[in-house]
């Protein structure tokens, strides 16, 4: 039986207007596809699957006096997604979200966090995803849930789920990053935030980045959020994400990293994002992301 919570909602996010490269909104279908539910129900949990939020291509994608690309859009879909995520945990399921571009994490967490008002989140991204519109190289919002998690950015997008409370800082730990801009490092370093880069990885070994890396996200938290972006992989486990960068996590370390992180039964919520089904081969990246999640919930423990 999991140690966690055995009643789950997988909640589909089919949006790619966060992102550079379309596609990405066809990552909860490749992911229903790769066998998710069959995989959970395996494990022992009870699965219910809330479908998708279907995110509508706006005619004109951009917004006045802003770089932000299909702003209004991403905000009505990270909305809808706070009060869904928000609804599952009130309902005492584990929300287990699907995306879709990278931007849905601030559906996500804003959702979690009127439930767990100290969050710690455990971030798996090749990027830092804490670009704000000042900072952003390319206006996709997918380059900014975790700025905007912490209250950085546009009005518009800080403002989703309504609420006030948002990340801290000194709860927020980075895995496998190796494509950081420059406006990103300033802030990660004004901010004191961890990151442990490939480089880290790679000296420290995963073992130790994951012991290190849970007593941030647990330290005065109510519990830990998991972000795992497929990018966060080597491409040659995940090829199918809009942004690859070589040189990421082997299939391994990424396993390793979330079965220790299940072992702390401090999971509250997760998701898995950027998949990217047209610029993939043979499912493989969907593959890969229902590997991790039977990791995650605890389908290797005796
Ligand atoms: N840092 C670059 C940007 O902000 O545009 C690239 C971001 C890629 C984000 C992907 C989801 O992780
Ligand atoms: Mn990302
Ligand atoms: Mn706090
Ligand atoms: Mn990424």
């Amino acid at each position: 039986k999991p140690s966690i919570n055995e009643r789950l909602s997988i909640i589909g996010v089919a949006i790619d207007l966060g992102a550079g490269t379309p596609g990405v909104s066809l990552g909860p279908a490749a992911i229903r596809y790769a066998g998710v539910t069959d995989r959970l129900e395996s494990i022992g949990y009870e699965v219910k699957d809330e479908g998708d939020i279907v995110a509508i291509k706006p005619e004109n994608p951009k917004t006045e006096g802003t770089n932000l690309k299909n702003l209004d859009e991403v905000v009505r879909v990270n909305t809808e997604l706070c009060d869904k995520v928000s609804k599952t945990m009130e309902e005492g399921r584990f929300p287990l979200v699907l995306g879709g571009d990278h931007s849905i994490a601030i559906g996500t967490i804003s959702g979690v966090l009127r439930h767990k008002k100290n969050l710690g989140v455990i971030w798996f991204d090749a990027h830092g995803d804490i670009n704000t519109d000042e900072t952003s190289p390319s206006g996709n919002i997918h380059g900014m849930p975790v700025a905007v998690s912490l209250g950085l950015g546009h009005e518009k997008l800080t403002s989703i789920g309504g609420i006030e409370n948002k990340l801290d800082a000194k709860n927020i730990v980075f895995i496998g990053s190796r494509d950081l801009d420059a406006g990103e490092r300033k802030v990660l370093k004004e901010f004191g935030i961890t990151v442990f880069t490939m480089h880290e990885i790679d000296r420290l070994g995963m073992p130790e980045v994951i012991d290190r890396a849970i007593k941030i996200a647990s330290e005065g938290t109510d519990g830990i959020h998991v972000s795992f972006d497929l990018d966060g992989m080597d491409p040659i486990y995940a090829p199918g994400t809009g942004t690859r960068v070589p040189g990421g996590l082997t299939y391994r370390e990424s396993h390793l990293a979330l079965e220790m992180i299940a072992l702390t039964e401090k999971v509250v919520s997760a998701e898995f994002v950027e998949v990217n089904p047209i610029i993939d081969n043979m499912n493989q990246t969907a593959k890969s992301a229902v590997a991790l999640i039977g990791s995650l919930m605890g389908e290797w423990l005796i």
